[in-house]
C-alpha cells in the first residue's frame, strides 16, 4: 500500500498550516486545525483559560528573569563587537528553545483570543531574536555569544557536536515550530522568515552532496518540523532533508541506542533509548512517511509502536519508565515510583500516536492518545496552569512536588505550546466521513467534501459519558460521521494485553439519531452513521462510565498484586489527605464496591472515587495539597 501523495495548492483545507500555499501534508486523513474549533467546554476551557492567564505570562517572565533573552542580546552584541566580549554562555545549549516553545504556545491562544498586547510582546522579542542571527541565518546563541569560547555541549565549530548535545538541531526544530503557528495566527512573517533563514542555512551545510556535512540531530525534533516546514513553503528541500535526518540515523558516528542511532529506522523494532528523543523521531518518521509514501517507514513505526503499546506504556499513558537516560526500559520494566514518565514524553506519545492515525485511520491509537492526554501529561501542570511536573511518577512517599520552573525548562515551556495546541485534537476529515475523536464541548465549522459543516458538541466528558452532536448547518449532503468508541467502553484498557479489567462489570454503549437508537458494526474501533444530514439532527452517545479495576499482565513485576481503578479516559490514585491510614498500607479488592462522589467544592468538576477503605483522586490531580504519600496500583487483597 502507498499512501496518498502530494497535492499542492488545492490541498489548503487539509494542510496543518492554517494559510497554507505549500504542499499537503501527505496524510490519507485530513486534521481539522485548532482554528476551526471553538472550545466551550468546562474541562479544557479551565486548561485553556490557565494557559493564558497563568501558564504562557509565566513563562514568558520566566525567560526574562532567567536570562533567556539576554543570551540573545548578547549573541547579538559579540556579532557586532571587534573583540571578546567576554560573554558566559551558561544554562543548557538549547535554552534558546524556551523562547520559541512560548511563542508558540501564545501564537495558538493569539488565534482564538486576539491580544493587541501579546502580539505587542511577541513582535519585541523577535526583535531581540532577529538580532541574534548570523548574516548566514545561522541562530545559536549558545556559541555565537563567544564563538571562541562557546557553551561546553556546543563544540569548537558549527555542528561538530550536533550528534551529541550541542542541540544545535533541537534549536532549529522549536523555532520552525513556533515559527510557523506564529505565521498561521498572526498572518505575520517575521518569525517564520528567521526560521526559514536558519533552516536554509542547514540546508546548504548539511546533506548528501560536495562540501556538506553528513550530520543527523542528536535531539530529534527537526525531523517533524521540517516536513511542516515543507507544507507551509512547498520548498522540497525541506522534505529532503527531513527525509535525510531520518534515513542517516543509525549511519553516522553516532551509534547508539540511547538516540535510536543503534540501527537504521529500517532496522529497528523496539522503544529504545530517550523518550522524548524516540517519541520525536518517530512521529518525525510518520510525516516523512505521509510525504513520501514509503511503506518501509511505516512498516518500522508499526512495529514500534506495538512495542510501546503492549510492553512499555504505563497506565496514565507515560513513557520512558527510567532516569538513566530518561529512557525507555526494558520490555515491563514498568516500575511505579521511580517512573521517570517526563512530561515531554507523554506529548511526544501524543504526537507519535495522532501521526499513526492520520496514517491508519483506527481508533486505537486515539485510545492511546487520550489515556496519555488526560493523565501522564495532564499530571504535567497544576490545575491552575502555574507549577509542573518533569517526572511523573506513578507512586510518591511524599519526596514530589510541582515547581513553578525547572533549570532545564523543557517540560514548562513544552506545556505552554502543548495545552493551547489541544482543540486541534478533537476531529478529523477524510473524504466523505468527519471523525469525533475527542470528547469535548465546541463548536466545529469545517469542510467535509470540500463543502461546509457546522456542529456543536456538548458534554461533561471527562466526568461524564453522554455526548450531544447537532448539526447546525451542512452544505455536504450525505457524509458519515465517525465516532470514535473508546476501548475503555468496549471492554479493553489498551490495543494490547499489557492491562485488563479485572472487574466483571459490562459496559455499553448507546447512539441515538434524533431520538431512535441505531446501530452499526464497529469499524476500526468508529461507530459510522451515514445519512443526509440535516440542520438540527441530534446525535447522542451515551457511554457507561462505571469505575473499572485494572490488573498489569503478570510481566509487569512492579505490577504483580496490585490493582488500579480507572474510570472513563482518566486514571485514578489515593493520595495522603483522603485516607486516614498510609496508602501504603491500602488495599483493593477484585470484588470491592466502587462508587463515585462529587463534592460541589471540588475544583474542575473533578470526581472522587470510593473504593472500599480507599478513597481515589483523578491521578493528574496528584499534589495540589502540599507533600506526601501518593499510589495508582494499590495491593490486591483478597476480599
Ligand atoms: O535535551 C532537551 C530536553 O531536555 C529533553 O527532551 C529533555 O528530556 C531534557 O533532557
Ligand atoms: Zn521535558
Amino acid at each position: 500500500m502507498k499512501v496518498h501523495l502530494l497535492l499542492v495548492g488545492a490541498a489548503a483545507a487539509a494542510c496543518f498550516a492554517l494559510s497554507c500555499t505549500g504542499a499537503s501534508h501527505g496524510y490519507p486523513i485530513d486534521p481539522v486545525p485548532f482554528t476551526s474549533v471553538s472550545v466551550t467546554d468546562d474541562f479544557w476551557g479551565a486548561r485553556l483559560k490557565a494557559s493564558r492567564e497563568v501558564t504562557i505570562p509565566l513563562a514568558f517572565s520566566k525567560c526574562e528573569e532567567t536570562g533567556r533573552y539576554t543570551n540573545f542580546e548578547q549573541a547579538a552584541a559579540q556579532m557586532h563587537a571587534d573583540h571578546d566580549l567576554g560573554f558566559h554562555p551558561g544554562g543548557y545549549s538549547f535554552d534558546d528553545t524556551d523562547v520559541y516553545k512560548t511563542i508558540e504556545g501564545a501564537s495558538y491562544l493569539l488565534q482564538t483570543y486576539p491580544d493587541p498586547k501579546l502580539e505587542a510582546y511577541i513582535d519585541s522579542v523577535l526583535v531581540i531574536v532577529a538580532a541574534a542571527q548570523e548574516p548566514d541565518g545561522y541562530l545559536y546563541t549558545a556559541r555565537t555569544m563567544n564563538p571562541a569560547h562557546p557553551h561546553d555541549w556546543a563544540g569548537p565549530e558549527r555542528w561538530s557536536k550536533v550528534e551529541e548535545l550541542s542541540h544545535e538541531f533541537y534549536n532549529l526544530g522549536h523555532m520552525v515550530e513556533g515559527a510557523i503557528a506564529h505565521y498561521q495566527a498572526t498572518g505575520k512573517r517575521n518569525f517564520l522568515d528567521i526560521a526559514i533563514r536558519y533552516a536554509d542555512c542547514v540546508c546548504r551545510e548539511i546533506g548528501p552532496g560536495e562540501g556538506q556535512l553528513v550530520r543527523v540531530p542528536g535531539h530529534q525534533i527537526a525531523e517533524m518540523a521540517l516536513a511542516k516546514l515543507y507544507t507551509v513553503t512547498g520548498e522540497r528541500k525541506y522534505l529532503d532533508l527531513a527525509k535525510f535526518f531520518v534515513d542517516r540515523r543509525g549511519t553516522t558516528d553516532r551509534r547508539d541506542s540511547y538516540s535510536q542511532a543503534h540501527k537504521t529506522i529500517f532496522e529497528q523494532d523496539e522503544a529504545v533509548g530517550h523518550a522524548v528523543r524516540a517519541g520525536y523521531f518517530y512521529s518525525g518518521v510518520a510525516d516523512v512517511a505521509a510525504l513520501t509514501g514509503e511503506q518501509a517507514y511505516i512498516d518500522a513505526i508499526d512495529r514500534i509502536w506495538d512495542n510501546i503499546v503492549s510492553k512499555k506504556l504505563y497506565i496514565t499513558g507515560g513513557v520512558g519508565s527510567t532516569n538513566r537516560g530518561e529512557a525507555f526500559g526494558a520490555n515491563y520494566e514498568l516500575p511505579n515510583a521511580t517512573a521517570y514518565c517526563e512530561t515531554c514524553a507523554a506529548i511526544a506519545n501524543v504526537y507519535f500516536n495522532y501521526r499513526m492515525f492520520l496514517l491508519h485511520g483506527e481508533s486505537k491509537y486515539y485510545d492511546v492518545l487520550e489515556r496519555s492526554l488526560y493523565n501522564g501529561l495532564l499530571s504535567g501542570v497544576s490545575l491552575d496552569g502555574g507549577t509542573f511536573f518533569y517526572p511523573n511518577p506513578l507512586a510518591s512517599d511524599g519526596r514530589h512536588a510541582r515547581q513553578a520552573w525547572f533549570g532545564c525548562a523543557c517540560c514548562p515551556s513544552n506545556i505552554c505550546r502543548f495545552i493551547p495546541s489541544v482543540p486541534g485534537y478533537v476531529y478529523a476529515v477524510k473524504d466523505d466521513a468527519l471523525y469525533v475523536n475527542l470528547y469535548v464541548a465546541d463548536r466545529l465549522e469545517t469542510k467535509v467534501k470540500g463543502r461546509e459543516v457546522k456542529l456543536s458538541q456538548s458534554t461533561a466528558y471527562p466526568w461524564e459519558g453522554d455526548v450531544e452532536i447537532r448539526i447546525d448547518a451542512n452544505k455536504a449532503g450525505r457524509f458519515t460521521m465517525k465516532l470514535r468508541i473508546p476501548g475503555w467502553v468496549r471492554g479493553e484498557v489498551v490495543p494490547s494485553d499489557l492491562y485488563t479489567f479485572a472487574d466483571l462489570t459490562q459496559t455499553h454503549y448507546i447512539v441515538k439519531v434524533n431520538g431512535q437508537e441505531v446501530s452499526s458494526e464497529l469499524q476500526d474501533g468508529y461507530f459510522c452513521i451515514d445519512r443526509k444530514w440535516q440542520e438540527g439532527d441530534l446525535v447522542t452517545l451515551h457511554m457507561d462510565m462505571q469505575p473499572r479495576l485494572v490488573r498489569a499482565n503478570e510481566a509487569v513485576r512492579a505490577d504483580r498484586g496490585r490493582l488500579a481503578v480507572e474510570r472513563g479516559p482518566v486514571v485514578y490514585c489515593a493520595e495522603w489527605p483522603d485516607n486516614g491510614i498510609p496508602v501504603s498500607e491500602l488495599t483493593l479488592s477484585s470484588s470491592v464496591p466502587l462508587s463515585v462522589e462529587q463534592q460541589a467544592s471540588e475544583p474542575g468538576g473533578i470526581r472522587r472515587i470510593h473504593a472500599g477503605d480507599a478513597v481515589l483522586i483523578p491521578y493528574f490531580a496528584w499534589a495540589h495539597r502540599g507533600r506526601g504519600e501518593m499510589a495508582v496500583w494499590l495491593e490486591e487483597s483478597a476480599e
